[in-house]
């Protein structure tokens, strides 16, 4: 069994965009969404100006690491006179949906009502056209399965209970991408000293695998010197998918290189994009680096499947 620690591989050329790669006067760019696009990769990447408020613009390359070219304006902003977005929109994940022929954006919209999850679609990453808000404050960290399962579009979310202070992630299904009910909880944070006790949230939209869904998420444990964001990841059933059929017990991926450890905010790996190329099995894993930066680390898709099958606790960890 490979060790946890061994799983990820940083690439040399982290980080991979910067604020100064950006093309207009910005604070940071960090937590980018992922997909491939006619044969390029392209990343949906949060973007906070210089106010403090974030709109999310688009970025290509040719093989994903280098040669990125970016927008000179955002693909999708709030709007400054909606309470909704008013604040911005954060933290994109893009799934690629063959049923629509298009690409689905769920993301953060963030306003005085707290932040809420809101729908995109597009077809060309050059305009977009809203479905709205699919789930009130306070919830985040969404994104939706690539094809339904059982009739139903599946959206995972990360809402907040008010009385626990629980944050977890649920799911919720609908038949128009617009209604979302039968909310139902997936994977829980764990308890006392874990590594992602506080709060997790999901990562990038699942891969399919026949090992059932492939989740990558984020927990986060509280320390004296503030938060550490690390990666886990975890196996859903197919048919299934609150059904947790594995999950990592480390992690996968914490902070430890320069840019993931100072930042706009310190200790933060935040994953948000997943690209999986079947002809090398690798996946590239995108993701926001101490709120400051965009990098990226590779893995071998059976090898993290082999391990979480082998290592990985089983059951949901619904500790609370
Ligand atoms: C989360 C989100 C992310 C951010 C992370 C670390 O709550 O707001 O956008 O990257 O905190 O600060």
């Amino acid at each position: 069994m490979s060790r946890s620690a061994d799983l990820f591989t940083r690439s040399p050329a982290n980080p991979l965009l910067t604020a100064a790669d950006w093309p207009y006067p910005v604070n940071a760019v960090f937590n980018p969404a992922a997909t491939v696009a006619d044969g390029e990769t392209v990343l949906l990447c949060r973007v906070e100006d210089r106010r403090g408020i974030s709109h999310l613009t688009v970025a290509r390359s040719a093989d994903g690491v280098s040669g990125w070219r970016i927008d000179d304006r955002p693909l999708i902003a709030g709007d400054p006179d909606d309470p909704i977005s008013m604040w911005g929109a954060e933290d994109p994940r893009i799934t690629r949906m063959d049923e629509l022929d298009a690409w689905l954006i769920a993301y953060t919209a963030y306003g005085p009502k707290g932040p809420c999850v809101a729908l995109a679609a597009t077809t060309d990453f050059v305009k977009t056209r809203s479905l709205g808000v699919a789930l009130p404050p306070e919830d985040k960290n969404a994104c939706l399965l690539p094809r339904r399962v059982n009739g139903h579009y599946l959206l995972f979310h990360r809402p907040v209970s008010s009385t626990s202070g629980s944050a977890d992630i649920w799911l919720s299904r609908s038949t128009d991408l617009r209604a979302w009910t039968g909310a139902q909880p997936v994977l829980a944070s764990r308890a006392g000293p874990w590594w992602d006790a506080v709060r997790v949230g999901m990562g990038p939209p699942p891969i399919e695998t026949d090992a059932g869904w492939l989740v990558v998420y984020h927990g986060v444990k509280n320390m004296v010197a503030g938060p550490i964001y690390r990666v886990g990841a975890a196996l859903l059933d197919r048919d299934n998918p609150s059904q947790v059929l594995h999950r990592s017990d480390e992690w996968l991926l914490g902070p430890t290189a320069p840019y993931e450890l100072t930042g706009d905010a310190h200790t933060v790996i935040f994953p948000t994009g997943l690209v999986h190329d079947p002809q090398t099995d690798q996946l590239r894993l995108y993701y926001g680096a101490a709120d400051s930066c965009v990098a990226m680390a590779t893995a071998n898709l059976s090898e993290l499947i082999d391990h979480l099958r082998s290592g990985g606790s089983t059951g949901s960890g619904r500790t609370r």
